[in-house]
């Protein structure tokens, strides 16, 4: 079976033609390292570069909709209704560096519901996308989580702490609690493909804190369409677009979630 709404469809359409400029600027990487200004700025313009491409396409269909961006901020923000988010590169640092693990991750929300989603690492050609009720693909091929029963069996994928974070300390002890109740935990440095990775079953869970918005916007729905458990802690409603998330496979949804609210567990 493949997707079809209109929705996907234009985002597929939008993340393929982004993608070619962004495999360009990915390959010139290599050659700013040596020069002078070095990646830094090369880097915000591709990410706004990659943006412009995102928000023109999916703009010519439905001019009125509201957009969520990483870089530009909020587009036609009393539409609620229909709403794109849209993260041109999540990954930023490991596209600085070199390192093939980013992708374009674009959503979909719907009276604050996230509908559909498409997270795309143009360098390995992989695109993940889901829609509500229809399940998720990879490449057009169904993907489900993992099967994976126990927690201390687990592989757990997790990123942060960011430099400027209040919390950081708390951070790095929750890191360890995980450690020690889990088989392994990983840090790939992109969130959208971190919960990609958990939706086809190449990690088992993945946990967050104080990661934005347009990071996880296409994840929620491929992870959740894969059969995976989403949700969200310590909300704070100051800050809508700052999410604490958890997401996993069924199974050991609820002892990890356990153990992040520091409760004890066998
Ligand atoms: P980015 O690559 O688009 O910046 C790495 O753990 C993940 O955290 C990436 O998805 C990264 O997105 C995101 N990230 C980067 N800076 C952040 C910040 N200040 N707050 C929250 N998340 C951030
Ligand atoms: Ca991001």
């Amino acid at each position: 079976m493949r997707l079809n709404s209109p929705q996907i469809n234009l985002i597929t359409k939008a993340c393929a033609k982004a993608s070619r400029s962004l495999i360009r600027d990915f390959g010139e990487i290599e050659n700013l390292q040596v020069s002078k200004k070095g990646p830094g700025d090369f880097v915000t313009s591709a990410d706004k570069r990659t943006e412009k491409i995102l928000i023109d396409e999916l703009q010519k269909a439905h001019p009125e909709y509201g957009i969520i961006t990483e870089e530009t901020g909020i587009i036609n923000k009393s539409n609620l209704k229909n709403r794109w988010i849209i993260d041109p590169i999540d990954g930023t640092m490991n596209f600085l560096n070199g390192i093939p693990q980013f992708a374009i991750s674009v959503g979909y929300e719907e009276e604050g519901e996230i509908k559909c989603g498409v997270i795309f690492n143009p360098i390995m050609n992989e695109m993940f996308c889901a829609e509500k009720g229809n399940g998720a693909f990879l490449n057009n091929k169904r993907i489900r989580v993992s099967n994976k029963k126990n927690l201390k069996d687990a592989i757990v994928v997790t990123g942060g702490p960011k430099g400027a974070s209040k919390i950081r300390e708390k951070i790095f002890s929750e890191y360890v609690n995980i450690s020690n109740n889990v088989s392994n935990v990983r840090k790939f440095g992109s969130a959208a493909l971190d919960m990609a990775y958990v939706a086809c079953g190449r990690f088992d869970a993945y946990w967050q804190r104080e990661i934005n918005y347009w990071d996880i916007a296409a994840g929620i729905i491929i992870l959740k369409e894969a059969g995976g458990f989403v949700n969200f802690f310590e909300e704070d409603i100051n800050f809508p677009l700052k999410k604490n998330i958890i997401g996993s496979n069924s199974n050991i949804h609820e002892k990890l979630s356990e153990l992040l609210n520091k409760k004890d567990i066998e």
